[in-house]
C-alpha cells in the first residue's frame, strides 16, 4: 500500500480559487490528509466560500486546522475584546471579510475614540457588549465553531506545525503551552533562530513571493498565491503553477 501523503497548505486569506488551483497542482485525492496552517480569511474576496468549502473538506477526513493570527482577531472580538477593531479592519482587511458575509463595510466607521455601527438612525459605538453581537449576527454559527476549533500547533515524526512559528528558547513540547501570543502573531527572535529543535518547523504568516526554505524552517505563506507542501515527497506546489523541491534545497 502506498504510504498516505500530507498536504500543508499556507495562509489562504479568503481565495477559495487560488486554494483549489494548488490542491489540483499538488494531485490532491480523497485518503490525502489535510494541514491548514491557518489565516483563512480576510485581505481576499472569499472568505465565506472558503469556510464553506474547508468545513466540508473537514467531513471527509482527519485534517487537521490551525489557528492564525486572523482567526484570533475574530476570536478576540467574540470575546468582546473591542480593541481588536482596528487589527481586523485595517491590518486585516477585514472589510473584504464582512463584504463576502454580505454586509455593507460603510456602515463601520472610526470616530476618536473607537468604532461606530450605522444602524437606521443611530450611531452605535462598538464596545465589548455590541462587538460581540455583530461578531455572532455577521458569521454564521458554524463557521465560528470552525474558528474555535481550530488548533495551536501540530506535529509528526519529522514536522512541527504552526501559524507564525515558534517561542524561541522553548522545547517544541513547551510552545503555546504558557501563551499563544508569539506562535499566532510572530516575533522577531524566531525569524533569526537557527536552532536544530529535532524537526523542520512548518510555518505561514510571512507573506513572500516564493517559500523560504531553510534547514530547520519551512514557511508556506506567500503573496497573492496559496502553497502546498507535500509530505513524504517534499516538493512545495504553488497555485500559480511553480514547484519548489524542499529536499534538494535543503
Ligand atoms: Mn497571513
Amino acid at each position: 500500500m502506498m504510504k498516505k501523503r500530507i498536504l500543508v497548505l499556507g495562509d489562504i486569506h479568503g481565495n477559495l480559487t487560488h486554494l483549489i488551483k494548488a490542491l489540483d497542482l499538488a494531485g490532491f485525492e480523497p485518503g490525502d490528509t489535510l494541514i491548514f496552517l491557518g489565516d483563512y480569511i480576510n485581505r481576499g474576496n472569499e472568505s465565506r466560500e472558503v469556510l464553506n468549502w474547508l468545513l466540508e473538506i473537514k467531513k471527509t477526513g482527519e485534517h487537521v486546522f490551525l489557528r492564525g493570527n486572523h482567526e484570533d482577531m475574530i476570536l478576540k472580538l467574540l470575546a468582546g475584546e473591542a480593541q481588536h477593531w482596528y487589527n481586523w479592519l485595517e491590518y486585516g482587511q477585514g472589510r473584504n471579510c464582512m463584504k463576502s458575509y454580505g454586509y455593507d463595510p460603510g456602515r463601520i466607521f472610526y470616530r476618536e475614540e473607537g468604532y461606530y455601527l450605522k444602524k437606521n438612525e443611530e450611531d452605535i459605538a462598538l464596545n465589548g457588549r455590541e462587538t460581540q453581537i455583530f461578531i455572532r449576527q455577521l458569521f454564521p454559527e458554524d463557521h465560528l465553531a470552525f474558528f474555535q476549533e481550530t488548533m495551536i500547533t501540530y506535529e509528526t515524526d519529522d514536522y512541527f506545525f504552526c501559524h507564525a512559528g515558534l517561542e524561541s528558547g522553548l522545547n517544541l513540547s513547551e510552545q503555546g503551552v504558557y501563551s499563544d501570543a508569539l506562535i499566532l502573531w510572530g516575533d522577531e527572535d524566531f525569524l533569526r533562530d537557527r536552532n536544530d529543535y529535532g524537526k523542520t518547523i512548518v510555518y505561514g504568516h510571512y507573506h513572500q513571493k516564493e517559500p523560504v526554505i531553510q534547514r530547520n524552517r519551512i514557511c508556506l505563506a506567500l503573496e497573492d498565491a496559496v502553497a502546498v507542501l507535500s509530505i513524504p515527497e517534499g516538493i512545495i506546489y504553488d497555485s500559480l503553477g511553480r514547484t519548489f523541491n524542499v529536499i534538494k534545497a535543503l
